[in-house]
């Protein structure tokens, strides 16, 4: 009927450069037809990007064989109904975080940070904004805060480490614990841990992400790295511990640390991120002035995106003027 179609991708326009580029890495035997790396090794999309990891591509994160092929071939499918469909792609990333991506598939517009500025935007679990007011008493710049987002979950081992390391680094924190992050399993670990830490620390369950990034007492940012967190802690400057769980979390991490500089990464040994690496990281990260100096420099690119007569603001203007014609 004439009607035009814009997709929107939701996460880092390099993940979708890389479901474009299927078909090269079939033809360069890197994938085989179910998405199954033929090995471990790294490649680059184009000679500015990052590089990947075959074995860190997104679809073979969701779980066994099976599940990779599913996610791969799903993809796939809905990559071709795109580029039939689709009239124009939107992302929700910006010019300045990812250049070289952007320039490699032009047809990918970027109009973000889409920004909400109201409380009606969507929520997985209920904010719990008793933690603002508990912000408002800490010192500027000195709150570790801890958040993985809607999906990731952890064992009962992990969670305890992660809990531990926060304690030993005996800084302000803010952890947010969705209650289902364990499977609701040994409550009674966090209830005395909650108890033990109650001048240092404040657990809640789900948390008002953007504003307590914006707020000045946040030190740094211990993310999963998904791509929603991801733009919001480089929207407001804050350096980022990775903890990258799953999906293009992987890719997430490389962009932080190696790209922007604005982070560091949390390396598990035997499959576990230890209390003594989460102290360890925590300290370096908060003792190099760098990451601050480097997060404030690309949030101010960001910001510059969306101020009249940025990119974004741009890109975001002609899309509406070619949706009116
Ligand atoms: C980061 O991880 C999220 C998954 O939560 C994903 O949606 C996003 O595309 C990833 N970003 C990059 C740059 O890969
Ligand atoms: C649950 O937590 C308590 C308190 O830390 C601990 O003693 C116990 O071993 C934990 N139970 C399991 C099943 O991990
Ligand atoms: C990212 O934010 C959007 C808009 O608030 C939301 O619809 C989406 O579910 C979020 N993604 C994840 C993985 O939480
Ligand atoms: C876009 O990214 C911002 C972070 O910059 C995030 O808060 C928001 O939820 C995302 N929106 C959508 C619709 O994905």
């Amino acid at each position: 009927m004439g009607i035009r179609a814009v997709a929107f991708w939701p996460a880092a326009a390099s993940m979708l450069a890389l479901i474009f580029n299927i078909q090269n890495l079939l033809d360069d035997g890197i994938i085989d037809t179910d998405g199954i790396p033929m090995k471990d090794e790294t490649i680059q999309l184009s000679p500015k990007m990052p590089a990947m990891r075959t074995k860190d591509f997104f679809w073979t994160q969701f779980g066994d064989k099976t599940t990779t092929k599913t996610v791969f071939h799903h993809r796939q499918g809905s990559t071709k109904s795109v580029k039939v469909a689709a009239d124009k792609i939107i992302c929700n990333t910006t010019y300045d975080h990812e250049p070289a991506a952007l320039d490699f598939v032009p047809q990918i517009i970027p109009i973000g940070p889409l920004l909400a500025t109201n409380s009606i935007a969507w929520n997985f679990w209920p904010e719990d904004s008793t933690c603002l007011n508990w912000l408002d008493l800490q010192e500027t710049n000195s709150v570790i805060y801890v958040a993985f987002g809607s999906f990731t979950v952890f064992d009962h081992t992990q969670l305890q480490e992660l809990a531990l390391g926060l304690e030993l680094s005996n800084r302000p924190f803010l952890l947010v614990i969705r209650p289902d992050i364990n499977n609701g399993e040994n409550q009674s670990f966090l209830k005395e841990f909650e108890e033990r830490v109650k001048n240092i620390g404040k657990v809640v369950q789900w948390a008002p992400q953007q504003r307590v990034l914006s707020h000045p007492s946040i030190a740094c940012f211990v993310s999963h790295c998904g791509w929603n967190s991801t733009m919001e802690g480089t929207t407001k400057g804050v350096p980022f511990l990775c903890w990258p769980y799953f999906a293009d979390q992987l890719f997430n991490q490389t962009l932080i640390c190696d790209v922007w500089k604005v982070g560091l990464r949390l390396d598990p040994a035997g499959g576990i991120i230890t209390r003594e690496e989460i102290m360890c990281k925590i300290k370096n990260l908060l003792q190099d002035e760098g990451f601050k100096v480097r997060a404030m420099e690309l949030r101010n690119l960001v910001i510059n995106n969306i101020k009249e007569g940025g990119r974004s603001s741009i890109n975001l203007n002609n899309l509406v003027h070619w949706i009116k014609a």
